[in-house]
């Protein structure tokens, strides 16, 4: 009798056992399903996932146990994270156009609109119409054009007169990146600029702070939108942050309209105005479909704003933490300005074909902290598959880029800093020597400012470091390299001594 109840008991608990099985690992029909983490009713995957670790570190971690391609569920939402090169092309490239979705989420939401801008809106014709208008009013503005580089050098020269101002006592460079930064996105923008110590720069400095804090880094209201009716600090802080920014952007916007002379375009805002004013008097039908309201272009320099001061400011801030771990980088990086710019110009775009060494540099920071390293998630938009799995329509696709960027199949050491495996034996740049290299993503919603973000960091890093060697204080830590996870990743505050290099004793910083 024991006997039977016991081999009864096994019998259940095994065919208990392989239905789990089925249901995780493949699906009726012989479909094949990714590999899945336990996940229960509502809450789904999260008490498997843990929040000890940053989740770009976590879904590393979790490939151990489910491979390269695991889904989990996310309250209800299926989420399928992609942690290799092929895939990730697959999904980015290969089949583009299935998975460029975006997922709605509140504190998106309440930052775009509801998805009125271009990162965080979902795939759509009028998307496809407005991010085109936004490229071509980019490459007008910002590529391509000698314009641009006169503003960035004009805020090089001023941010070295800042750090030559603050000779041999520590300075935090945060700020003074961010508003070099700021300042180029402003004048292609809004066609002005923040001198030091202005309040309006001051606010900025600090909604975004609040937004970068707060939005998009799968926070429990984004997961279970229903929390929003308990109070929340997190979303008070966004809403006050967003409404801060709105409030900016809504006086540019008005200026702009008032000044507005479609026969002068000055800048960004006015081309968004131009297109928009174009469409409503060509045809008023079209421009239900396709056309532009206030809220889209005010959401659109939003993003253009927010991503072009948040990325690329982290890069910087990053480039100098590496430098200052790295003196015998930073020495090569001087050598080659040395030899290749000289002490009596200053450095221009077109010196990027021979400094391969700090060009090696800026894309081994892009490898080792990728400012996106999550990319934003994906959606798939009808059913459709990655490799050899089966990927259900809606599915939120995560690229881990953390993941292609440190794999060490394609990777020597992936984590040392070493721009040496960006050249080639004779000193030339490989532009990337492994496939799994994507720090501005891929494909229909690749990085818009990518061109404009490689120049501004060429020209700020090779500004500073022809005039200035980067130092801790003695007795100072070195940065700390592990940075914050949020929408980007972040740099910790750290300070540093900007050292005058001897032959520039004397000169004045000009343009
Ligand atoms: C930063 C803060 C802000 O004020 C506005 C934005 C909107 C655009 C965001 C940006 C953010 C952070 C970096 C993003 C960018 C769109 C593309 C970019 C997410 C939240 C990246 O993908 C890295």
């Amino acid at each position: 009798m024991l006997v039977l109840l016991v081999g009864g008991l096994v019998l259940a608990l095994g065919l208990l056992i392989t239905f789990f099985w089925r249901s995780t690992k493949e699906s009726q029909g012989g479909v094949r399903y990714p590999n899945s983490l336990p996940s229960l009713p509502v809450i789904g995957s999260l008490l498997h996932l843990g929040n000890r670790l940053p989740p770009h570190i976590l879904f590393c971690s979790l490939q151990k146990k489910y491979g390269s391609l695991y889904s989990f569920k996310m309250g209800s939402h299926y989420m399928v994270i992609v942690n290799n090169h092929e895939h990730a092309k697959e999904v980015l490239l290969k089949k583009g156009k299935t998975f460029a979705g975006r997922p709605r989420t509140v504190t998106t939401d309440i930052l775009t609109r509801n998805a009125k801008d271009i990162a965080f809106a979902d795939y759509s014709p009028h998307w496809k119409f407005h991010r085109k208008l936004v490229h071509s009013a980019l490459c007008m503005f910002g590529e391509g054009t000698v314009a641009i580089e006169k503003i960035i050098s004009r805020e090089a020269a001023s941010m070295c007169q800042t750090l030559s101002n603050f000779q041999n006592s520590p300075l935090d460079m945060a700020p003074e990146l961010t508003r070099a930064v700021t300042n180029v996105v402003c004048a292609l923008c809004f066609n002005t600029r923040y001198s030091r110590g202005d309040p309006e720069f001051q606010a900025m400095q600090n909604y975004s702070e609040g937004i970068v804090d707060t939005v998009a880094k799968d926070s429990l209201v984004d997961i279970f939108p229903w929390l929003q009716i308990f109070p929340n600090k997190d979303l008070d802080i966004l809403k006050k942050s967003v409404a801060a920014r709105d409030q900016l952007l809504q006086k540019k916007f008005k200026e702009h309209k008032e000044a507005f002379c479609s026969e002068t375009i000055k800048d960004l805002m006015d081309a968004l105005l131009k297109a928009k004013l174009s469409m409503e008097n060509n045809n008023s039908n079209i421009s239900q479909d396709v056309g532009l309201t206030d809220d889209h272009v005010l959401m659109t320099v939003g993003d253009i704003f927010g991503a072009g001061v948040e990325t690329t400011s982290t890069v910087l801030k990053w480039a100098v933490a590496y430098l200052l771990h790295y003196p015998e980088v930073q020495k090569k990086i001087q050598e080659e300005l040395d030899a290749k710019v000289g002490f009596e110009r200053y450095p221009l775009l077109s010196d990027r074909r021979n400094l391969h060494y700090l060009e090696a540099t800026i894309s081994e920071v892009l490898r080792i902290r990728p400012v996106s390293p999550l990319l934003i998630p994906h959606v798939a938009l009808e059913d459709s598959s990655i490799g050899e799995y089966t990927i259900p329509k809606d599915a939120r696709v995560v690229i881990n880029l953390w993941a292609l960027h440190h794999d060490d199949e394609e990777w020597e050491n992936p984590g040392a800093f070493n721009p040496d495996r960006f050249l080639d034996e004779n000193g030339n740049r490989i532009y990337s020597p492994s496939p799994s290299y994507l720090p501005f993503g891929a494909g229909i919603r690749v990085c818009l400012g990518e061109a404009l973000a490689k120049m501004e960091i060429f020209l700020f890093l090779s500004w500073i470091l022809q005039r200035f060697t980067l130092e801790v204080a003695e007795g100072d830590a070195l940065p700390d390299l592990e940075g914050k996870f949020g929408v980007v990743l972040q740099v910790n505050k750290f300070k540093v001594i900007a050292r005058l290099r001897e032959a520039w004793h004397d000169i004045e910083i000009t343009t």
